[in-house]
């Protein structure tokens, strides 16, 4: 078994496809450890996404990130990360196979409907970045 995190992004929320993306995860065969609704301060949008903070995106990412409620999940699966990147499609949704989440959901590169963790150690970080070990159940 293997974990990984995923964001439901303010576009999503805002837009109404919390139920559609939770229950695509759930067809695919992910159990939800632990689920919150909440709204990233500037501190912990910067912090989430540190490893880009010298991209020409990442003011644009932060801003975009903090507007308006996430849904943040922790996910588990048997080869969770691949299988929650192959469900959320490509980065653009430009490039995004039929039938991801960002082929349907999202907008452009930045307003792109989900996050996954990208490694192992990626999702050793993120998880516990949200949620505390009695929240994962
Ligand atoms: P992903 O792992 O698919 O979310 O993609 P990256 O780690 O490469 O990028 C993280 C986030 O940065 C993306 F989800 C959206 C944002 N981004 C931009 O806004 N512009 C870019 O050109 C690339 C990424």
């Amino acid at each position: 078994m293997q974990r990984t995190f995923a964001i439901i992004k303010p576009d999503a929320v805002a837009k109404g496809y919390t139920g559609e993306i939770i229950a695509m995860i759930e067809k695919a065969g992910f159990k939800i450890l632990g689920l919150k609704r909440i709204r990233l301060s500037n501190a912990q949008a910067q912090g989430f996404y540190a490893v880009h903070k010298e991209r020409p995106f990442f003011q644009g990412l932060v801003t975009f990130m903090t507007e308006g409620p996430v849904v943040v999940l922790a996910l588990e699966k048997e080869n969770a990360i691949a299988d929650w990147r192959a469900l959320m499609g490509a980065t653009n949704p430009a490039n995004a196979a039929e039938g991801t989440i960002r082929k349907k959901f999202a907008d452009n590169i930045e307003r792109n409907a989900v996050h996954g963790s990208d490694a192992p150690e990626t999702a050793a970080a993120e998880i516990p970045f949200f949620f505390s070990t009695a929240e994962l159940l």
